[in-house]
């Protein structure tokens, strides 16, 4: 039987480490030397079982430069979940994710109004932790006080202890600290916040290609700017 699909999307500013995040948690790899800019958008899929059923779970890691954001807005109809990232050691990008929530906010209560249940949930991540000893430029504090302002707490309980708290992680791609965290976290929000089984119009805009990895893998699988 297929397992239910869900589509989660990646945000934020260049540079920030989205791609090395996914590229850590699906294939367990990190590139210090692939500085190269995501263009449109990559799609990544990746098996995880919470709560006693798999799902099959999209990741679509979008640009954060601007001119390779074609078509943007159309990427988060059918959108589950959205995981924002900023660079801890880059004050500027912490401070650009009031207008990168902003923007989700209202493309996601488009997607609402159109014939969605349920809400879509929100995961903020602050990226290259490894890097916060010498180079910290935000606090896990101002980064949980940011994700408490987005949000609820009434959505619906989290992992274990974490229940009703606003998804916040510190990450490193480079050494793979906290990174299966905000995933497992977000997908077990939303399956406890019913969106999972929610009427998406649009969730069919994620299958853009067969998946060739094995139950419980990860991969990257293609490319388009659409
Ligand atoms: N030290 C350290 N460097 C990282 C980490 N994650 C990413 N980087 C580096 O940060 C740079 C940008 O990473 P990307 O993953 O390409 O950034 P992105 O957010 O996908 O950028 P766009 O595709 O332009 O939106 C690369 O040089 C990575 O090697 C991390 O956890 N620690
Ligand atoms: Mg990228």
């Amino acid at each position: 039987m297929t397992e239910p699909a869900l589509k989660i999307l990646i945000i934020g500013p260049s540079n920030v480490g989205k791609t090395a995040l996914l590229k850590r948690y699906c294939d367990n790899d990190f590139d210090s030397n692939d500085a190269s800019a995501t263009i449109g958008i990559d799609l990544y899929v990746k098996r995880l079982s919470v709560r006693g059923k798999t799902y099959r779970v999209m990741l679509l890691d979008t640009a954060g430069q601007e001119r390779f954001r074609t078509l943007s807005t159309s990427y988060y109809r059918g959108a589950h979940g959205i995981v924002f990232v900023y660079d801890v050691t880059n004050r500027t990008t912490f401070e650009q994710m009031d207008s990168w929530f902003a923007e989700a906010e209202a493309n996601t209560a488009v997607a609402v109004a159109a014939g969605s249940t349920a809400k879509c949930q929100f995961c903020l991540v602050g990226s290259k932790v490894d890097r916060a000893g010498t180079s910290r430029a935000v606090t896990a504090e101002e980064g949980a006080a940011l994700a408490a302002k987005y949000n609820d707490d009434d959505n619906g309980g989290g992992v274990g202890d974490d229940s009703g708290k606003p998804l916040f992680f510190e990450t490193s791609a480079r050494t793979g600290e906290n990174v299966r965290e905000p995933f497992v976290a977000l997908v077990d929000r939303i399956v406890a916040s019913g969106a999972a089984n929610a009427p998406r119009r649009a969730a069919a805009t994620v299958s853009l290609g067969a998946d060739n990895n094995g139950e419980g893998g990860g991969g990257y699988l293609s490319s388009c700017a659409c």
